[in-house]
């Protein structure tokens, strides 16, 4: 039988296990990407490890998210990461080069290869025919220092492409189709692979903003195969000899087909506040809009940056919107500048920002109070803006621009002619920001650079023989890590210091929760959270179970998890049990103590479902669906400990 795209990606990678859906599998790891918000804690545990150089092909650490810089944290953060690229052997992206997919698709997207970052997005590349995958920092540490990266074997979707884009409908639209109809959790254990004639009307860009938004989805990752398009982009890049052509075998079998005939596609919008809220532009017209912006890794390329600028051509942006652009990376920026483009949205009155996350992760940008923002950012849950109760809409640069001019949501095809966009040849390449990594010599004598804020990894204890946690928090489905560990101006820069972002964890849900979960830990217990579905949506950040876990979290209880999160949980040695029966979700409440008796025992016999008592109401029972390999990490307390051991 034939293979798949993601198929043969990963049979050319596997270190252990075999295709078989569902099946525990390993797989070696090529490239590895990290940003500052997550990095500067993956490189705590790299140094833990104790390699002393990175055992990838290449390994990038970029600088994108954490740009605000209001107080020496930042900064710090910064220099302690530029230190650490030099001294372990990486490439490092500085603050201002762009956001890490996209610098990553211009300058080290390489059809074939495996990609493990420690961002959510790292799918993007699966534009580029990557195998890429967002983990936790730790899985990002472990694949530095040469090991594989454990998964369950996805289910693999093939979307089968036919037909052409209609004017003024692009990328995004087919990414918000797809999210209407898997919604935010419908990719849970799958791939997403883009197959069919209608993929080669799809440019590079235009695939990775497909592939971005397949995280929305839940999914593990997309992918697009490797053609001539590929090429040409490579191309472009300066990169064509890292070109291999890598097409599905005509007798591919999916587990499942979904089938899009592209020239059927219209404008769409997710709503507020989840990115699965689609609906169709036409349905939303005349909704007054005080905000847009072009930016995030979903759609900030040069494609998405000249369609705007032609449209905005001669025109002026509507005097009660506040328009901002923010260019993906420095290479986007400068190419736009040279097809001279960026003066039509100068002139036009755009806010052209720096490269960078910026206001997609609340670092600014956030709008004003009871007003409507147009985003071409990836997520739109509550609050992340910065502004309480917000109303974030998720939009194609199409869209947003035409609400720049027009001052309301308002269908792009009525703004006349579709502009034509010529992508160049050859892109201008700038890699002022990028340096490479040194040579080993060089390297040993580099010194790490540690500013206060730079607060080494506490020690995790191992499980407990029995677990008595106390319920602090029940909470409802679909929860996301922004509610967990909130990110925006205020937060991130804590990012490097555990104990002091801790304080912070659920603050959004219950201000008094770190106070509360302090409390239960200096008296000796533990604490519990219960959930609903899909708890841990969104971020790769592994802050949303290392924070927890340092205020005396070891169980959460729910009825489905989000793939990241939950490896993150096990990965800190939180155990994450599912509901048999999910009514028994109704039996718990806040306050209520559960207690597992004998759960190392059962654990390490390899129980797979287990009982956990409601003290003073009955019992219930629940699932440990888990590898043989997350028993021994939750049992030693942390992934850390075995790293160290061996
Ligand atoms: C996000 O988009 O939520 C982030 C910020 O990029 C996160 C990573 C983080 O929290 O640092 C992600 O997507 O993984
Ligand atoms: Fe940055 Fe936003 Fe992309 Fe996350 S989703 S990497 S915050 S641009």
């Amino acid at each position: 039988m034939g293979l798949s795209v993601a198929e043969k990606l990963i049979a050319s990678h596997l270190v252990s296990g075999s295709l078989k859906r569902g099946e525990p599998i390993a797989i070696k790891i090529d490239q590895t990407l990290t940003q500052d918000a997550t990095g500067t804690m993956a490189y705590l545990e790299f140094e833990a490890i104790g390699i002393p150089r990175v055992r990838t092909e290449l390994s990038v650490s970029y600088v994108d998210h954490n740009l605000l810089q209001t107080d020496f944290r930042n900064a710090d953060d910064h220099r302690f990461l530029q230190s650490v690229a030099a001294k372990y052997g990486l490439w490092f992206s500085r603050p201002g080069n762009g956001i890490c997919h996209q610098v990553h698709l211009e300058r080290f997207a390489r059809p074939g290869k495996t990609l493990l970052g420690s961002d959510s997005h790292t799918p993007t590349a699966g534009g580029c025919a990557m195998l890429a995958i967002g983990a936790g920092g730790l899985d990002v540490a472990m694949a530095m220092a040469g090991k594989p990266f454990h998964l369950l074997m996805p289910k693999i979707v093939g979307v089968y492409l036919t037909g052409k884009l209609p004017p003024w409908v692009s990328a995004r639209d087919v990414a918000l189709w797809m999210l209407r109809k898997l919604t935010v959790k419908g990719g849970l254990g799958k791939i997403l692979e883009y197959f069919g004639p209608g993929v080669k009307e799809l440019s590079v860009p235009d695939r990775a903003t497909i592939a971005n938004l397949g995280t929305e989805m839940g999914a593990t990752t997309s992918v697009f195969p490797s053609d001539e398009v590929t090429l040409a982009w490579l191309k472009a890049q300066g990169r064509d000899e890292e070109w291999q052509e890598i097409l599905p075998d005509p007798d591919a079998r999916y587990d499942e087909i979904i089938e899009l005939d592209l020239s059927t596609l219209e404008p769409l919008a997710a709503c507020p506040s989840s990115p699965d809220n689609v609906k169709p532009v036409s349905e939303l017209e005349g909704q007054e809009v005080a905000q847009v912006i072009v930016g995030s890794c979903a759609n900030s390329s040069l494609r998405d940056l000249l369609v705007v600028s032609k449209a905005l051509h001669g025109k002026k942006v509507h005097p009660t919107v506040s328009f901002e652009i923010n260019p993906g990376s420095l290479q986007v920026l400068e190419n736009l500048d040279a097809l001279a483009a960026l003066k039509d949205l100068i002139h036009a009155g755009a806010r052209i920002h720096q490269s960078g996350c910026l206001g997609c992760i609340g670092m600014g940008q956030a709008p004003a109070t009871g007003t409507v923002s147009l985003r071409t950012f990836t997520r739109n849950f509550p609050g992340r803006s910065g502004t309480k109760n917000d109303q974030v809409y998720l939009v194609s640069p199409e869209v947003a621009v035409a609400a720049a001019l027009t001052g309301k949501i308002t269908d792009p095809r009525k703004l006349g002619a579709y502009p034509e966009i010529q992508l160049p040849e050859r892109f201008i390449i700038n890699d002022a920001l990028l340096l490479p990594p040194l040579p080993e010599e060089k390297a040993r004598e580099v010194e790490i650079i540690r500013g206060p804020n730079i607060v080494p990894l506490p020690q995790f204890d191992p499980l407990p023989e029995n677990l008595r946690c106390k319920v602090l928090l029940k909470v409802e489905d679909n929860i996301t890590t922004d509610h967990i560990m909130p990110a925006g101006a205020k937060i991130l820069p804590l990012r490097s210091n555990l104990p002091a972002i801790s304080e912070y964890v659920f603050s959004a849900l219950d201000p008094e929760f770190a106070s509360k979960a302090l409390k239960v830990k200096e008296s000796g217990g533990l604490v519990a959270i219960v959930g609903g579905e899909n708890y841990g949506q969104g971020s790769s950040r592994e802050h949303a179970a290392l924070a927890p876990r340092y205020l005396g979290v070891r169980l959460k209880l729910a009825k489905s998890f989000a793939r990241i999160h939950r490896a993150n949980l096990i990965n800190f040695g939180i155990l994450p049990a599912t509901f048999v029966n999910p009514q028994d979700y109704e039996k718990i409440a806040p306050g209520d103590e559960l207690f597992l008796k004998g759960i190392r025992e059962q654990l390490a016999s390899g129980a797979e479902e287990i009982v956990i008592e409601i003290v003073g109401k009955g019992s219930i029972r629940a699932r440990i669906d888990l590898t043989p390999r997350d028993r021994e990490i939750i049992l030693a307390g942390s992934l850390l400990n075995l790293a160290r051991e061996d």
